[in-house]
């Protein structure tokens, strides 16, 4: 199996953005050795923007490009989740991906957060997420059932309670650095790899030569004010406001 071929796909406008507001969106991938280099015309992205994928429908029907590779697997809506298992052949990878402009300014914050159950894995790794920056740094992230672990790092990851959905949330403010916590707490700190491709985000079964049962509550990705200059828009806000009451 291999995860770090775990590349974007082949087609690239980016769709189904939503502007300004942490609501619903969209999203799809790829599984080649990366070999496209930016040529791909990307969809100018303001900032802040945020995407989400709820679980409600199929991602290709919300925005997303699929990229599948081997024999389909079996898919379905259950409990606003969209559930992928693959158990049934090794060679099956099924992703998907947004290709858009994704970095965030001085001031801002990439985040990605997902809610997940990985039920059942065979071989230690299949399901993954990627995040390509718009220079080509990428973070990518594979989890079984109990674990989840930075491809591109040694040792960096962390484990919790098989069984259950668990939400993730990664977060850079430079995209050479992140940390990402886990249901609410921090749980590993990281840093981002020079690669090749630019621009994407991508999860789902990731990798042919392993299969999994997962199931994706939601998977959401964007670009935010930081917390700081949030706290200081605010201030500044409330300040004017008492200066006005005097
Ligand atoms: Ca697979
Ligand atoms: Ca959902």
């Amino acid at each position: 199996m291999c995860l770090c071929a775990i590349a974007p796909g082949l087609s690239g406008e980016g769709q189904g953005v939503n502007q300004n507001s942490p609501v619903a969106g969209s999203g799809g991938g790829g599984l080649l050795l990366a070999v496209l280099c930016g040529t791909l015309a990307l969809t100018a992205n303001a900032t802040p923007y945020w995407v989400a994928y709820e679980g409600n429908d199929f991602p290709e029907n919300e925005g997303w490009e699929r990229a599948s590779y081997g024999p389909p697997p079996t898919r379905y809506i259950e409990d606003g989740a969209l559930v992928i298992d693959s158990l049934a052949d090794l060679r099956t990878a099924d992703f998907y991906y947004q290709r858009l402009a994704i970095d965030p300014d001085p001031g801002e914050r990439f985040v990605a957060t997902w809610r997940l159950l990985v039920s059942e894995t065979i071989q230690p790794f299949d399901v993954a997420i990627t995040i390509f920056s718009d220079d080509a740094w990428a973070a990518a992230f594979k989890l079984n059932e109990t674990t989840i672990e930075s491809v591109f790092e040694d040792d960096v990851g962390t484990s919790f309670a098989p069984g259950e959905f668990h939400t993730f949330e990664f977060a850079s403010d430079d995209m050479r650095n992140y940390e990402l916590r886990v249901d609410g707490a921090p749980a590993f700190e990281g840093t981002f790899w020079q690669g090749v491709v630019e621009s994407e985000v991508n999860w789902g079964d990731s990798a042919q030569g392993a299969a999994s049962l997962s199931k994706w509550d939601y998977f959401r990705f964007g670009v935010v004010p930081e917390p700081s200059c949030l706290g200081l828009m605010l201030g500044t806000l409330l300040l004017s406001a008492k200066s006005r009451e005097v």
